[in-house]
């Protein structure tokens, strides 16, 4: 016979076990990227959330909100900041006024190669910045590969830097873009990514700067067919989560998101090296005008830009370190 008094004990401990169920419940991430489904970052960040969804048992996953459906990146950053949106997949320069460090990875000619990039971001200097985004409500959780930037424009194929006179170029929003492109003497224009290709339709702009995939994805090449290689920039892909939200998983579901964004990373760079590939051969087939620039005269006009933006020691040393990795 169970007494009265056993009775409600077991029935605390009943409802007890279902309050604890229900804080454990599964919960959908929601993730912001401004690129089309099938871009290497959007499908990156679908991998994390099947190695989430497989090692929580199916209780934790993440809608990627792609196609700037949360908005274009700028208005994103705070919105994940205050917990809104739960993780964005960003790049660097729209960090670049707010968070001083990500102006390194940013800044003009910096890495020696892709290969170089890979290994500075990867290593304790990688870690180091995204330690940075803890100061401003975010978790740093994995940089991804954004290939290089380069200038593309509607008027004649850049050869030197004398070719950017005048030019109208749209950069992100970024003090340090700006200063980039005014350093060729050309007019930066910061716009929203989603606006571009108007801008560039309507002659607002005479130009822009970005990547293989994002010059093809975004049509760009339709309206802006010299496509210069300067590959002046090589500013990562982070991913990052609303403190607020990270806050509220446990410390084993911390550890593994943390761990799933980092593996995600081998998944982003094979396909992104695959995408670039593909991304070239579809702009040259749909007409872009593409050629090779010496970068020395590039190098040599871009160098105002580290005197104005790496004043502080710790931005000094930051740079000496990725200019020391091997
Ligand atoms: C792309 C990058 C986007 C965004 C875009 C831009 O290469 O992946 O996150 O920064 O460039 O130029 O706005």
């Amino acid at each position: 016979m169970i007494s009265r008094r056993m009775f409600k004990g077991v029935a605390f401990a009943a409802l007890m076990a279902l309050g604890a169920g229900a804080a454990a419940q599964a919960q959908t991430l929601r993730s912001t990227d401004i690129h089309p489904d099938g871009y290497p970052t959007v499908e990156a960040v679908k991998f994390m959330g099947k190695l989430l969804e497989q090692r929580s048992n199916g209780r934790i996953k993440i809608n990627v909100f792609h196609s700037a459906q949360l908005g274009q990146e700028k208005d994103t950053i705070e919105q994940t900041r205050f917990g809104v949106i739960d993780m964005n997949r960003i790049n660097m320069a729209p960090f670049n006024n707010l968070i001083p460090a990500t102006n390194v990875p940013s800044l003009p000619f910096i890495f020696r190669s892709v290969d170089h990039m890979r290994k500075v971001m990867d290593g304790p200097i990688g870690e180091t910045i995204l330690k940075e985004f803890e100061k401003h409500d975010l978790i740093g959780l994995a940089f991804y590969d954004s290939g290089a930037r380069s200038f593309y424009n509607s008027k004649r194929p850049i050869t030197k830097p004398d070719d950017m006179k005048g030019l109208k170029i749209r950069v992100q929003q970024s003090d340090m873009f700006i200063s980039l492109v005014s350093a060729l003497g050309a007019n930066a224009t910061p716009m929203n990514f989603g606006e571009v290709y108007s801008g560039l339709q309507t002659g607002l702009i005479d130009g822009a700067e970005n990547n293989w995939p994002s010059f093809e994805s975004t049509k760009h090449f339709e309206v802006s067919k010299f496509y210069s290689m300067t590959e002046h920039s090589l500013s990562p892909e982070v991913l990052v989560m609303s403190k607020k939200s990270f806050d509220k998983l446990s410390k084993e579901d911390q550890a593994l998101v943390k761990a799933a964004a980092k593996e995600s990373v081998a998944e982003m760079r094979k396909l992104w090296d695959a995408r670039e590939k593909a991304s070239e051969a579809k702009v040259k087939a749909g007409g872009a005008v593409v050629n090779t620039v010496e970068k020395q005269p590039f190098i040599d006009a871009m160098k105002p830009v580290y005197e104005k933006f790496v004043k502080d020691q710790a931005l000094k040393d930051l740079v000496a370190a990725i200019q020391a990795v091997k």
